[in-house]
């Protein structure tokens, strides 16, 4: 049974108080110790368990110095980097010759071999010198301690190995038995661009079991690949000599994209949105003025025309509809205005990181900005949370769903825009952000942050969400910097998270453009913005659907609803019959009345995923009926009349499956 707290005498070795082998490290207060350091005074610390979370970092951790020991161990001239955990794992940089997936292999022996050893990890500490000494064969290390051990800092020893490490570590090798190195790639070293380092992924878990069940994710997450899934389905085409980036969409992509497109419609139309159109291009003096081009010029298409003016394409969809909005007066009982868009918007990536339809160059957000009053933040979060629940449960049935609530880290000020008030002359300047703010009536520089705005926007955030029930986690510093923000993630079906909407607060924009309304008092007041979109993207929603359902869309998201096929060649009129009254009712319908066999054709078209094979031979003709066939094989006959209905009802109601 896990303990929460350990009892531990002054002088004693937190090993010799605690009798359970899944312990790995203590935890005392928020920091972390190994299991050998020994105790200040009598105190209580928290065992950390193997199998915990920052069990598994550490075991991560453990494992990371582990490949490391192995690489240094078979390529001596190896010069190892960093060697982090993250998502999933681990991995470790090395400046080294390349190394083929055979090396990978032999690294990975000489890491069991070190396992079965159980070399004890020692921890010792050093002054400055004596680790530039310890380190002065590899550059990378010293560069490390130069930039951040000021007097003493620890190293980390295993037999022969020795790195530069904070710890805690698991107390010896043996404990990192379930572990997989997974793949070699390339690194470039962030202080020399033209330095290529050996990067070694790897994961790790505390038993074998839990690293099978990983491995077969990651297997089948291989299979899922939406890249592949497209290609198979013919969705899309990816063009990287002519369009980098810029995904273009087939028919039937395009399918998938409208049907999602009309829901969003449906789902928009009942909650008070209005579709709006605005221009792939403006001119720079709008994004100027939205702060777009002091924050995002690196990431836009910029171009100058013959006549000399300047126009970027745009980056967001924000600065046109505030245009939109900016067109008339408003009074406090016109609010909200909600205008809506599927608008494509244009980024520049860098090449390494552009790929498939989860980071393209060109993407269209199901995107949406209000126009708000203060008070009204609440009931609208309220309704986008609505709208949320609702689009996520219709699309993809019973799915669970992460909120996070990311809101302003107050140590850090000047990341926000703020309103500051002079201690000096009491003037209050709003929406400024940034270091050492001077007043701009008596030009002192004693100026105080006032985060109630922030304070009371993030409030009403939280009330939104306590008041529906919904449990969210906090992150400082992770808001943007105009406002707070929910995103909100949902867990595919191999438990993978995504982060797909986006709600956020603004205070900016409406200060950069002057957007304000008459109040009931008849004073002129500033409007919030919320900027959302709920899909997110229709090329990110549409791949993380492709790898969730592994392409079996939903019968309304399918681009061939059903595939008649005739039993032999005296049924090809019947089955054409058959096809053209789906057709009618409004289903996606193909007929396939050629020569092949019936096996065949199925064969031929499984890779395209129809929701229904219809196959009709004499006896359909005769009953006027028809044979279908789900996705898992089952079949059985309709009168066609009774299918229609089935169909066009599952359709309509957006059935899962
Ligand atoms: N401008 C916002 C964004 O791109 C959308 O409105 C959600 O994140």
């Amino acid at each position: 049974m896990p303990i929460n707290e350990i009892r531990v005498q002054k002088g004693q070795r937190y090993r010799d108080a605690i009798n359970d082998k899944k312990v790995i490290a203590v935890k005392k207060g928020d920091k972390f110790l190994d299991l050998d350091e020994i105790a200040g005074e009598d105190e209580a610390v928290q065992p950390v368990y193997l199998d915990s979370e920052d069990g598994l970092y550490i075991l991560r951790h453990s494992a990371a110095h582990l490949l490391a020991n192995a690489v240094t161990n078979l390529f001596p001239e190896a010069l190892p980097n960093t060697g982090p955990v993250v998502e999933n794992g681990f991995y470790y940089d090395f400046d080294m010759k390349p190394i083929t997936e055979e090396d990978l292999s032999k690294i990975e022996e000489e890491m069991k071999r070190i396992v079965k050893e159980n070399v004890p990890i020692r921890r010792m500490i050093y002054s400055k010198d004596e680790l530039l000494k310890i380190f002065s064969k590899n550059p990378y290390k010293i560069r490390i301690i130069n930039e951040n051990v000021e007097g003493k800092s620890s190293v980390y020893q295993q037999g022969n190995f020795v790195d530069l490490c904070l710890g805690p570590h698991v107390p010896s090798t043996g404990y990192i038995k379930a572990f997989k190195l997974l793949s070699i790639a390339s690194a470039v070293y962030k202080y020399d661009e033209s330095k290529n380092l050996v990067r070694i992924y790897g994961t790790a878990f505390p038993d074998e079991k839990s690293l099978r069940r990983y491995l077969e994710n990651l297997e089948e997450a291989k299979k899922r690949d939406h890249r592949k899934i497209i290609a198979e389905m013919d969705l899309a085409v990816f063009n990287s000599e002519w369009a980098p980036g810029f995904p273009m969409y087939t028919p039937n992509g395009q399918i998938i994209r409208k049907e999602l497109i009309k829901y969003m419609d449906y789902v928009n139309g009942k909650n008070g949105w209005t579709d709006v159109w605005t221009p792939h291009v403006f001119k720079d003096t709008i994004w100027k003025q939205s702060g777009h081009y002091a924050k995002y010029k690196p990431n836009m298409y910029l171009f100058v025309l013959p006549d000399g003016d300047s126009y970027g394409i745009k980056p967001m969809n924000c600065p046109g509809h505030i245009a939109i909005f900016a067109r008339r007066k408003y009074s406090y009982r016109d609010l909200p205005v909600k205008y809506s868009e599927p608008g494509t918007v244009y980024r520049y990536e860098k090449s390494g990181e552009v790929g498939g339809l989860t980071r393209p160059r060109a993407f269209t957000q199901d995107d949406g900005h209000e126009f708000i009053r203060m008070d009204q933040i609440v009931g609208e979060i309220k309704t986008l949370l609505g709208m949320v629940r609702e689009t996520f449960t219709t699309v993809f049935g019973n799915i669970e769903m992460a909120f996070d609530l990311s809101v302003i880290d107050k140590e850090h000020p000047e990341n926000y825009l703020l309103s500051y008030v002079c201690k000096d002359c009491g003037n209050r300047v709003e929406g400024l952000r940034g270091t050492d703010i001077e007043c701009p009536v008596c030009h002192s520089h004693n100026m105080d942050p006032d985060f109630s705005t922030w304070d009371n926007a993030t409030e009403q955030l939280r009330q939104a969400m306590d008041s529906m029930g919904i449990t969210y986690k906090e992150y400082p510093g992770e808001a943007a910097f105009y406002g707070p923000k929910i995103d909100v993630h949902v867990k595919d079906a191999l438990g993978r998270m995504w982060q797909l909407s986006t709600i956020q607060v603004d205070f900016f924009m409406p200060i950069n453009f002057g957007l304000t309304y008459t109040n009931s008092e008849g004073k002129e007041e500033r409007v919030v913005i919320i900027h959302r979109a709920i899909y997110g993207s229709y090329e990110r929603f549409m791949a993380i659907l492709l790898e969730h359902f592994a392409g079996k869309l939903p019968t309304w998201l399918t681009p061939i609803q059903t595939y008649v096929i005739p039993v032999g060649t005296a049924n090809a009129e019947y089955a054409r019959k058959v096809n053209k009254s789906l057709l009618d009712a409004g289903i996606r319908s193909v007929v396939d009345d050629g020569p092949d066999t019936v096996s065949k054709k199925i064969k031929m078209i499984h890779d395209q995923r129809p929701s229904y094979i219809v196959v009709v031979g004499a006896k359909e003709e005769q009953d006027n009926t028809v044979t279908v066939r789900n996705r898992a094989g089952k079949s059985k006959t309709y009168g066609m009349n009774e299918f229609l209905e089935i169909i066009k009802n599952e359709i309509e109601k957006r059935s899962v499956g």
